[in-house]
């Protein structure tokens, strides 16, 4: 069993799906926030490979992105000590959680889901499962009675649906779920795609020049930045509405370097681009150097596997119960 200090009483948890190696969005949005957040909440994270299957994949290389996203998580610093490391779909329960949620949930609730609106835009032939993800993210949280679901802004829609689901579920059947809060990352931290900065940076995109990935090599991670969209003023100032592009760039070197907006314009007044280029590429190069080396010691390596069989036992006891007492609840045989 986990041992958490005694200090600790508060709980989270998040998941990141294994649709592709995580950008440099994920790290600063995500992981490096949970990171932080070790210290002072019993915390569990997840590998949200259901999730990930809600839009087609190749069976190899989510097999693939799967276990590399576990060792990536270690390798940027998620401590198996202080985390519950595990793999969504090795715990059945969620599934059948979600099953029970859905019968719960109003269709119209989740029509209005931006996310759905967005990815099903793109693609006339999606499947069912796009549509009703909101519930099994429901599940993966509601499961283990956790107070605060770090996530980008992007997912805040999803944790009040969430929030939504299990008052509703509470006040039909009785006390069964923790409410949980909405944890959002700093509003600087949404990285944005290096070539389209209005864009956010994410694991699918088809554009690979504006995207930084973890596992990158680094000289391309160097051209990419070194390649990426500015404006024609030459002023490093923040502004995102005007100046996107550098604003992204600055956005970036705050969540690396810890230094505040201020001091990266003061460091770089009366400077050209070329030279705040630079810096921000030493920066990511020197912080995604480390998080590759420990990768590479980590990926192969059976202490990954007993992390993983430790946990699975963990999780699957409490969702089951959470299960078994949604079963008697709703007036299910049991
Ligand atoms: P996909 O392209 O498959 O939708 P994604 O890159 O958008 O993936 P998710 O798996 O949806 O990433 O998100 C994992 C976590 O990373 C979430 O908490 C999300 O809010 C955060 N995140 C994703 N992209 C960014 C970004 N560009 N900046 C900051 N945080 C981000
Ligand atoms: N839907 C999220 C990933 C995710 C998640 C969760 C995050 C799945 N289940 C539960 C927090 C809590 C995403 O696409 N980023």
């Amino acid at each position: 069993m986990k041992e958490f200090s005694s200090t600790v009483t508060k709980s989270i948890l998040t998941g990141i799906q294994p649709s592709g190696v995580i950008t440099l969005g994920n790290y600063i949005g995500a992981i490096k926030q949970m990171v932080r957040m070790q210290e002072e909440f019993k915390s569990t994270i997840f590998i949200a490979d259901m999730h990930a299957i809600t839009v087609p994949q190749d069976p190899n290389v989510l097999h693939e992105n799967i276990r590399s996203l576990v060792a990536l998580y270690i390798a940027c610093g998620i401590d198996p000590e202080k985390n519950i490391i595990f793999i969504q779909s090795e715990n059945e329960y969620h599934a059948n959680i979600s099953w029970l949620l859905e019968c719960n949930t109003p269709f119209g609730e989740l029509s209005r889901m931006t996310q759905f609106k967005d990815k099903s835009s793109k693609n006339v032939n999606f499947y069912a499962g796009l549509f009703t993800y909101p519930v099994l993210m429901a599940a993966d949280i509601l499961a283990y009675d956790v107070d605060y679901v770090p996530v980008g802004i992007d997912q805040k829609q999803h944790v009040e649906l969430a929030r939504n689901i299990a008052e509703r579920f509470n006040k039909k059947f009785g006390e069964t779920f923790k409410i949980p809060d909405v944890y959002i990352t700093k509003e600087g931290t949404k990285i944005m795609d290096l070539v389209t900065p209005d864009k956010k940076m994410s694991k699918s995109s088809d554009n690979p020049k504006g995207v930084i990935r973890i596992l990158d090599d680094i000289e391309d991670i160097r051209k990419k930045i070194m390649g990426a969209t500015t404006d024609s003023e030459c002023v490093v100032c923040f502004d995102p509405e005007n100046k996107p592009g550098i604003s992204n760039l600055i956005n970036i070197c705050v969540a690396i370097t810890g230094q505040s907006i201020d001091q990266i314009e003061e460091m770089f007044q009366g400077k050209n681009y070329g030279e705040f280029k630079k810096y921000v590429a030493d920066v990511v190069v020197e912080e995604i150097s480390g998080i590759q080396k420990r990768y590479r010691e980590i990926i192969n390596s059976s202490e990954l596997d007993s992390i993983l069989d430790e946990n699975i036992k963990i999780v699957r006891d409490i969702a089951r119960n959470k299960f078994m007492m949604m079963k008697e609840k709703m007036g299910l045989y049991k």
